[in-house]
């Protein structure tokens, strides 16, 4: 199906696209005061914050008063986060089962409107007309989530309201917020103020492609959200129907808390600091008993912020090799009889998750965490922490097939921190290309997963590591429209019609303020033309990740020399 611009009729055009929707004859004119009824006292003022989208004055009414907007919310009247919205001439009616539905009705609306019902401020001159249609909706996935890479580069709070309204309007329901890392630790602690003072910021950056000789800007980087801010981040969230999801790694990817708290790390480093480099490192945190408590207070104080049911712990890219050079991780082994790195990893990433039960966390990590418990029980099973799968469909399904919850998230195609095409016009990026094309045809679940399989699948999520991405506006150029290709598969909109309908949505993310890619390519000014950005044939990223795979489950990482083979980041 092609959507022709002149006859464009807005319920071909609804990203994503509703289950099922049938365009009736007339239209509707929203009231400059929309006079909006709540049936239930618990949701009207949800209700009312989600109907205040629209770009008219919402003006609730008491029952029996007459309404323009007429909403229900009741258990079992669809499946979760679905809704039945009926426009017509003399008013609409949203029926949910619960106040996401709610919000993702008001999101539906919103997109039957024209474009300018995007804008901060829409124009006064607009008539606020949509067609009269029967909607019936609910997403496929209850996971729909996207990671924003703040350790990297911060971005500052604003943007990351900004961002969350942008994925409210794709009704992605999870923001995990990647916090910390090598490069950056990014919460405030008052019982471990090292965390921030030292952790926080970074001398400077590495500008250079990993296939170049090293650059460095030499440019101080850095950012903290405090715990009002964390809090305020969850809550805007939440009030857009989206869960917040910390992620704090562990045991590697950990430069920033190391530099902080050097005790911390295995082999034990003289001079820690916080990284300016990218790629894998060699430093992890050593298990200790004295190591545990100061994580299980650090990660406690986080649990206190943030009210959210997940804490995503990371336990990717882990080279063992640290912690067989280091005595005290030895004697520590020794103690509770663990006689191997894959036993020693698998202990580790059971008290972490002790901690964090005992605080009602369910705790998420990535997959080479999984490959590392099936070595040392077979299974892998018998284990309730998430698994999100970033090395692709094969060790998902293993996982799966342990009976463990999935969140699939393969590299091809959810890394939208990789190049939008292999033109050189696109900028620097760390890999790729992911494109547009990859992600409108990206069916998650292969069609030889058995059923048992499939049931485990929790959702799908798109990522936006930033080692390459210093700015908001990169993030949006390299976000959008991927992100729009992507909520039309987390939800379940029609395949075929994928490309067309996201090329009408550019209107409303024009209207929005967003900067993405022109699906023809980028902007001169977003191009990397001849400066530090400029374009580099990426890595083969097939071929890293097939070595990732391969040492995940043997229980290693690879190392760096293997990686430059590659010319892959070291
Ligand atoms: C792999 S996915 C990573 C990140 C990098 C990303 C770059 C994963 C669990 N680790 O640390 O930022 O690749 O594309």
């Amino acid at each position: 199906m092609t959507i022709d611009p002149t006859t464009v009729n807005p319920t071909d055009t609804l990203l994503p696209m509703p289950r099922q929707i049938e365009r009736l004859a007339g239209t509707a004119t929203l009231p400059r005061e929309l006079r909006a009824k709540v049936a239930t006292d618990a949701h009207r003022e949800a209700t009312i914050r989600a109907l205040e989208q629209l770009p008219v004055r919402v003006v609730p009414v008491p029952s029996g008063q007459p309404a323009f907007v007429d909403v229900r919310v009741m258990p079992g009247v669809t499946p979760p986060e679905g809704y039945l919205l009926t426009v017509r001439a003399d008013g609409i009616t949203i029926a949910a089962c619960d106040p996401a539905g709610v919000r993702h009705a008001v999101q539906t609306l919103r997109q039957l409107l024209p474009d300018a019902a995007f804008r901060q401020r829409p124009p006064d001159d607009t008539l606020w007309t949509l067609p009269c249609c029967d909607v019936s909706d609910h997403p496929r996935f209850a996971w729909r989530g996207a990671l924003l890479d703040v350790a990297r580069h911060f971005m500052p709070k604003h943007e990351v309201l900004r961002h969350i309204e942008l994925l409210a309007m794709h009704k992605i329901n999870r923001l995990q917020l990647h916090l910390t890392d090598e490069q950056g630790w990014r919460i405030e602690s008052t019982r471990h103020p090292r965390l921030t003072e030292i952790g926080a910021w970074r001398h400077e950056s590495q500008v250079s492609h990993h296939r170049d000789a090293p650059l460095f800007d030499g440019t101080p980087h850095g950012g903290i959200y405090s715990k009002a801010d964390l809090r305020e981040i969850h809550d805007y969230a939440a009030d857009r129907g989206i869960l917040l999801v910390p992620e704090i790694e562990l045991p590697g990817h950990c430069g920033a808390l190391i530099a902080a708290y050097p005790e911390l790390g295995a082999p034990p480093v003289r001079d820690p600091q916080v990284l300016s480099t990218w790629g894998l490192h060699d430093t992890l945190v050593a298990p200790t008993e004295a190591n545990f408590a100061l994580l299980a207070s650090i990660l406690d104080e986080i649990c206190d912020v943030l009210p959210g049911t997940y804490i995503h712990v990371g336990g990717d890219e882990s080279r063992l090799t640290g912690w067989e050079q280091d005595p005290r991780v030895r004697d520590y082994a020794a103690s509770r009889g663990l006689t191997s790195a894959a036993a020693m990893f698998g202990d580790f990433m059971q008290r972490i998750q002790a901690i964090l039960t005992a605080r009602g966390r369910t705790m998420i990590t990535w997959d080479d965490s999984f490959a590392t418990q099936q070595q040392i029980s077979g299974t892998g099973a018998g284990d309730d922490a998430l698994i999100m799968a970033w090395r692709g469909a094969d060790v998902a399904r293993r996982a799966a097939a342990a009976g463990r919850h999935v969140i699939l998230a393969p590299v091809q195609p959810t890394y939208f921190d990789y190049a939008q095409s292999d033109s050189p016009t696109e900028p620097l990026a760390i890999g790729g290309p992911v494109t547009l094309a990859d992600v409108a045809g990206w069916e998650p679940v292969p069609p030889d997963w058995r059923e048992s399989e499939r049931a485990c699948v929790l959702g799908v999520q798109c990522q936006v590591w930033t080692e390459y991405i210093a700015s908001p506006r990169r993030v949006d150029f390299m976000l959008y429209p991927r992100l729009c290709a992507f909520a039309d598969v987390a939800w379940n909109g029609q395949a075929t019609a994928r490309t067309p309908r996201v090329a009408h949505h550019l209107g409303r993310l024009d209207a929005a303020g967003v900067e993405y890619r022109p699906i023809a390519g980028p902007h001169p000014w977003q191009q990397g033309g001849t400066g530090r950005l400029r374009h580099r044939v990426p890595a083969p990223m097939q071929a890293v990740l097939a070595l990732h795979a391969q040492a995940a489950d043997d229980g290693r990482t690879p190392d760096a020399a293997t990686y430059q083979n590659f010319g892959a980041p070291a």
